[in-house]
């Protein structure tokens, strides 16, 4: 492990599981009594404002309840000691794993805490609701979204992220389905370029196949023994 000098990180809900917060596609999943085109698309936005909002305001609550696990403390550990270069990217909406000490998340999904103004463009730190049609601090105007992607939008920062996946040496992706792009295809890049790829999830993805490695258990208990062996060296 000392040669290590580049390691790219994707994580999904699977990571954050642990902390209370459902996961997408679990049988008692996020979605379920919410149909997806609904609530996660500009479209179903579009058509019920007030559905999507109630939706991401409940969500923005349990995120402000929520604690981090041992996963996101030892990510934390493992971005404050890694000596190489380190680029963690979240699918996640929380922030779990800034509260447990990582730094410089990529949060390629936005964030449930961020709020998006569609008149002046500005973004803000949220930690209220938004059914209630509040002001947006910049312009005034009632046109604030949660600053979050959804489907058929683009995610953030994809040149930073597909740059990394170019050059890492390991990329590890912990916690996700692989079941939405473009983050299901980073690990094909990622093995295209040369990089080791690890799967730390509690059953095999959708693209297990492609990983060189698969550990499946809960990241509670992954995550921080493989966050030991490789600052362990
Ligand atoms: C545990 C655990 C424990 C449980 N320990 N593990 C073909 C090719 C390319 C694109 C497309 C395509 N067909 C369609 C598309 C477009 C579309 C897409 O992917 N659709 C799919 C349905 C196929 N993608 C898009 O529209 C994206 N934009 C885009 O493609 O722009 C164009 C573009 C092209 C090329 C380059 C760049 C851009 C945007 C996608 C936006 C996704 N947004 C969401 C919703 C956010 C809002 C919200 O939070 O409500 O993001 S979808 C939802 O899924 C959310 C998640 O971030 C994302 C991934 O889910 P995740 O994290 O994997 O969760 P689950 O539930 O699926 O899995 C949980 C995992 O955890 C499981 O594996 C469990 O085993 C595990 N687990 N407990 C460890 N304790
Ligand atoms: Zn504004």
């Amino acid at each position: 492990m000392t040669s290590l000098q580049r390691i790219v990180i994707l994580t999904g809900a699977g990571v954050s599981a642990e902390s209370g917060l459902r996961t997408f596609r679990a049988e008692d999943g996020l979605w379920e009594g919410h149909p997806v085109e609904e609530v996660a698309t500009p479209e179903g936005f579009a058509r019920d404002p007030d559905l999507v909002q109630r939706f991401y305001d409940e969500r923005r609550a349990q995120v402000i309840a929520a604690q981090p696990n041992a996963a996101h403390i030892a990510l934390g550990r493992l971005s404050g000691e890694f000596a190489g270069e380190l680029l963690l990217v979240t699918q996640n909406i929380d922030d779990l794993h800034e509260r447990g000490g990582a730094r410089d998340v990529l949060h390629m999904h936005g964030q449930a805490l961020r709020v998006w103004c569609q008149s002046c463009d500005a973004r803000h730190d949220w930690r209220g609701t938004l059914r209630d049609g509040p002001q947006c601090p910049s312009c005034g105007a009632v046109a604030m979204r949660p600053d979050i992607v959804w489907f058929g939008e683009m995610p953030y920062q994809m040149e930073r992220i597909f740059d990394a996946l170019a050059r890492a040496d390991l990329f590890v992706s912990i916690g996700t389905s692989g079941a939405v792009y473009p983050a299901a295809g980073f690990v094909a890049q990622a093995s295209q370029a040369g990089a080791r790829t690890l799967e730390l999830n509690l059953e095999p993805s959708q693209g297990s196949r492609f990983f060189d490695e698969t550990q499946l258990g809960p990241a509670s208990e992954l995550v921080p023994a493989w966050v030991e062996e490789v600052l362990g060296g």
